[in-house]
Order: structure tokens, then C-alpha cells, then sequence
């Protein structure tokens, strides 16, 4: 594993990041209603959300895990969307781990503050009109790091 960049100078103090918890974990899958189906006949997870965002290309439906993070599935709404990059290139799978955050603004900066890639310059929509942005996965591990500030 590469290790995560830093550009911050040793004797700065960094802003504290504040993850809150696990928000979700995001599944790509080439097919949501096949997926609601397995989902729901083999791990008996119920849909509690679904949409389509447009602007991300995908269509969702966020499946409750008890009272815990929840699960995502993301199904591509076109073709040159992420989902369907991700799908060529790797096939179903886990494609990102989401943290909540108070504040994704502030996440943000705490982040870039250590030298990682935020995909954005601002926030955009995310679920249920949730503040979203991401840390690029080569800056984390290999794990696309979302940041979800909650609506
Ligand atoms: C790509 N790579 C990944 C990855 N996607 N590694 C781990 N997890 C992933 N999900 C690796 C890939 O294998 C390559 O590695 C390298 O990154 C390519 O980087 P790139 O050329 O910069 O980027 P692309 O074109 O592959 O795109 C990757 C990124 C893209 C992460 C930039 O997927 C993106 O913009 N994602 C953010 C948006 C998104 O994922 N939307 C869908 C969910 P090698 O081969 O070079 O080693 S929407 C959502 O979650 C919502 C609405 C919500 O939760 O509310």
C-alpha cells in the first residue's frame, strides 16, 4: 500500500477531521432490481430509501442494516457514469465506504489540510439531500472515501 500524501508542514496543528460514524457502504451492481431481490431473499434486508441522482448517474436504493450503517446499492443511470466505469473496469463489488460528518465542508478542508484529494471543490447532493464529497481512492488505501453530511 502507498502511503497518503502529506503536504502539511510538521509543525502545523491539523484541523480534526470528525467522523462520526459509518454512514453507509456502497455496492456497485449492474442491476438494482436484481440486487433488491437478492438482497432481500438472501440477507432479508429491507429498502428503507430509493432514488435516482442525476448529476452522479446512478440509481440507488439504501438498505437498512438493523440500526447500524446501511448498505448502498448503486446501479448505473448511464453509461459514463462512475458506477459504470467502476463495473467495466472491476465488476460487482464494494466501490466506497462512507463516513457521516457534522460538517462535510470542514471534513474536507481537514483532509486536504493532510495532503489528499478531495474530488470536488464543493459539496454536492447527495441521498435524501444529503452534502457529499470524496477522497480520491489512491489517496486512501485503494478505498473511494466518501463524506456524507446528512440533510
Ligand atoms: C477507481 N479506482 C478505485 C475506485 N474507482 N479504487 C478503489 N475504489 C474505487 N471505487 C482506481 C482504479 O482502479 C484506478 O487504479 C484508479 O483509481 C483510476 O483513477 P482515475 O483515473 O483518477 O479515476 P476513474 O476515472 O477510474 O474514477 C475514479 C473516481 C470516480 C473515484 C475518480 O469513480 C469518481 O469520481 N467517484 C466519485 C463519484 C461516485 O463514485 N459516484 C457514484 C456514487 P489503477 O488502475 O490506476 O491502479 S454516488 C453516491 O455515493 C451518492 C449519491 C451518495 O452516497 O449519496
Amino acid at each position: 500500500m502507498t502511503e497518503a500524501p502529506s503536504s502539511a508542514p510538521d509543525n502545523v496543528t491539523l484541523p480534526d477531521i470528525d467522523l462520526l460514524r459509518i454512514d453507509h457502504v456502497g455496492i456497485a451492481v449492474p442491476d438494482l432490481d436484481a440486487a433488491k431481490t437478492f438482497y432481500a431473499e438472501t440477507f432479508g434486508l429491507r429498502v428503507v430509501h430509493e432514488e435516482t441522482n442525476e448529476e452522479q448517474g446512478v440509481r440507488e436504493a439504501m438498505l437498512a442494516v438493523g440500526d447500524g450503517p446501511r448498505l448502498q446499492l448503486l446501479a448505473p443511470a448511464r453509461p459514463d457514469s462512475a458506477i459504470a466505469k467502476f463495473l467495466d473496469r472491476s465488476g460487482p463489488g464494494l466501490q466506497q465506504l462512507a463516513y457521516t460528518v457534522a460538517d462535510v465542508e470542514a471534513a474536507s478542508a481537514a483532509l486536504r489540510a493532510r495532503g489528499l484529494r478531495l474530488l470536488y471543490d464543493t459539496p454536492r447532493r447527495g441521498t435524501a439531500g444529503s452534502r457529499i464529497n470524496f477522497v480520491h481512492p489512491k489517496d486512501a488505501g485503494g478505498v473511494l472515501v466518501e463524506l456524507v453530511e446528512p440533510a
